[in-house]
């Protein structure tokens, strides 16, 4: 995972040289990388590419939140109500670089348990390719069904004049179907689950997971999952959240609602990002990226 700049030629002394590259070293190495940020406001979007390998330089997790954006935007952490969620930088477990993402979170009681990193500062369109990969390591054997691992969702398309919760809608990574099959949960959008009970979840060891999505709020969206280069989901079904459909849902309890148009989604989240298990859940996550461009067939 690297990142490379040029620098034009340019006469300095080695002192200012020298500390041109210490600037430049400082920045770099506490960034992760990204490109192409300028895509909002329309439906025509630019690439976008953002990457991270939880790499640090002190071992901190400030480190993972740069104020200037360039890496994630925030912490989710929802502790159960006698418990305390975990996020640290592992050393000791990881795959790429010299560390990982270590989240720990507890099992939900009436609270649900979530512990995750979110990324904003991009927008994924209709008709637009997201390309979502990320290794995890789940170290446990234990009952995982229902654990969600990767959300992607739009917030800023809810109707906030409708007083009702902002429920982010966009489309998840889950475990269902069964303890450890991964799969495409969409109730946010108001869509049953596309699942698989072909290929289990490894657990104990790093697995390498691929989501491909051509966005679309009608039955042309394409949904691929792969895991560990094995395809183990390939169909095409709606993968945004539509309109008409939300208007005639909220319609029916009475209640006028329009979803913000151009939609499109522009916050990630990876991590447990809900754990509604009965288990105190751990994994890893490496070698995260995104990627968003126009599809042209
Ligand atoms: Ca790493």
């Amino acid at each position: 995972m690297e990142c490379t700049i040029g620098i034009g030629k340019t006469r300095l002394s080695n002192m200012k040289f020298f500390k041109l590259i210490i600037l430049i070293a400082a920045v770099f190495l506490t960034s992760g990388c990204e490109t192409g940020n300028d895509n909002s406001g329309s439906s025509g979007s630019e690439n976008f590419v953002f990457q991270d390998g939880f790499e640090t330089l002190n071992n901190t997790l400030d480190e993972l939140f740069p104020l200037n954006g360039s890496r994630w935007t925030s912490i989710q952490q929802v502790n159960p109500s006698n418990s305390i969620n975990e996020i640290s930088i592992s050393q000791s477990i990881f795959i790429e670089g010299e560390s990982a993402l270590r989240l720990f979170a507890n099992s939900s009681d009436n609270t649900l348990s979530k512990m995750n990193i979110e990324k904003e500062g991009f927008n994924a369109f209709e008709n637009d390719k997201v390309l979502i990969k990320a290794d995890f390591y789940v170290n446990s054997d234990a009952n995982i069904e229902n654990l969600l691992l990767i959300d992607l969702e739009c917030c800023s398309c809810w109707d906030n004049t409708a007083n009702v919760d902002n429920q982010c809608p966009g489309v998840r990574l889950q475990m269902s179907g069964g303890n450890d099959y991964l799969s495409i949960e969409r109730g946010k959008i108001g869509e049953s689950t596309i699942q698989q009970t072909s290929f289990k979840f490894p657990r104990n060891e790093w697995v390498t997971v691929q989501w491909e999505l051509i966005l679309a709020n009608n039955d042309s969206g394409v949904n691929k999952l792969l895991v560990n280069g094995t395809e183990i989901i390939h169909t095409t079904g709606i993968n945004m959240p539509n309109p008409e459909k939300f208007r005639d849902l909220f319609a029916q309890e009475g209640i006028d609602f329009n979803l913000q148009e151009p939609i499109s989604y522009e916050r990630i989240q990876i991590g447990a990002t809900a754990n509604p298990t009965s288990e105190n859940i751990e994994l890893f996550v490496d070698n995260f990226s995104l990627s968003i461009e126009k599809y042209e067939p």
